[in-house]
C-alpha cells in the first residue's frame, strides 16, 4: 500500500520513469475565469483600463503561516486580467507598516515584505522546488523578483515581471505584468514567454508575506485554502495552486 502511495505520489509529478510527461493529477480548485484585455495595460499602478473596471475581486484571505491578523493588519485582494503577451495582476493591499528588512534582494527574500506570485504555465500541477514546472515570484518593494533557480538558490528573475505600486497611506496598489514561461525554461538558456490563448488554463496562486519589524515574517497570507498541518506548500508544489481560465 504504502508502494503504491508513492508511486501515486510520483506521478502526481508529472513525470514518468522515461521522464516523459502524463496526464496531471492536479486538482481543479478555484477555478477563476480571467477575461482578455482589449486594448493594452499599462503598468502604473493606476487602475483606469477598463478591463480592471469590469473585472471582480478575488480575496487573499487563507493564513498559510503565522498568528491570526487584523484587518489593519493584513487585507488584500487582486483582479486578473490577460492578453497574448502576458498574464496582468492588479492587487490591492493593506498594510499597517511596510518593510523592506533585507537591502539585498537575495538575502531571506521571504521576510521582506513581498507579494508572492505563483504560475504553473502549463497547469500541469506537481513538485517544482527546484525546478522551472512552476514559478514562485517573490515581488519585493523595491521591484526585484526573486526565485529558486536549478541551481537552488535565490536568482532574479527580473525580466519575467514587470510591476508597478503606489502607496496611499497604508494601501498600496501593485500593478503587474507576468510573462509566462513554460517548464522548458533553462536558467542559462535563451527564453521566450508563451503567447497566450482563449481556452489555455494556468495554475495560479497569490500570497502576500507581511513583516511589519520582525527578525522573520509574520504572517503569509495566501489566496486558496490549504489542506493539512504545513500550509506553506506552495513553494514547493503547484498541485495547491488554483486554476486559471482565460476567456474572452
Ligand atoms: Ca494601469
Ligand atoms: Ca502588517
Ligand atoms: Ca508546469
Ligand atoms: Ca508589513
Amino acid at each position: 500500500m504504502l508502494l503504491l502511495l508513492i508511486l501515486v505520489h510520483l506521478s502526481s509529478c508529472g513525470i514518468n520513469s522515461n521522464h516523459k510527461k502524463i496526464t496531471s493529477l492536479k486538482p481543479e480548485n478555484q477555478l477563476i475565469k480571467v477575461r482578455q484585455s482589449r486594448s493594452p495595460i499599462v503598468i502604473d499602478a493606476l487602475m483606469n483600463e477598463n478591463v480592471w473596471t469590469d473585472a471582480i475581486w478575488h480575496p487573499i484571505n487563507q493564513l498559510w503561516l503565522g498568528q491570526p491578523y487584523t484587518d489593519k493588519d493584513f487585507y488584500g485582494r487582486y483582479k486578473l486580467a490577460w492578453t497574448e503577451e502576458a498574464l496582468y495582476l492588479l492587487a490591492e493591499i493593506t498594510d499597517d507598516v511596510l518593510f523592506d528588512k533585507e537591502d539585498n534582494p537575495l538575502v531571506a527574500w521571504w521576510d521582506d515584505d513581498c507579494l508572492e506570485i505563483f504560475v504553473d504555465e502549463d497547469n500541469s500541477g506537481g513538485n517544482h522546488q527546484y525546478t522551472h514546472n512552476a514559478f514562485a515570484y517573490h515581488v519585493a518593494l523595491d521591484g526585484n523578483v526573486v526565485d529558486m533557480s536549478t541551481s537552488k538558490e535565490g536568482k532574479l528573475y527580473n525580466t519575467h515581471i514587470d510591476s508597478e505600486r503606489k502607496t496611499n497611506g497604508q494601501t498600496t496598489v501593485w500593478e503587474v505584468k507576468i510573462s509566462l514561461y513554460a517548464d522548458t525554461y533553462e536558467d542559462d538558456g535563451n527564453n521566450v514567454p508563451v503567447t497566450l490563448n482563449r481556452a489555455k488554463k494556468i495554475g495560479f496562486a497569490l500570497a502576500y508575506c507581511d513583516n511589519d519589524g520582525s527578525s522573520n515574517r509574520e504572517n503569509f497570507i495566501g489566496s486558496i485554502p490549504v489542506n493539512g498541518e504545513d500550509k506553506n506548500r506552495g513553494w514547493i508544489d503547484s498541485n495547491i495552486f488554483g486554476t486559471l481560465l482565460l476567456i474572452k
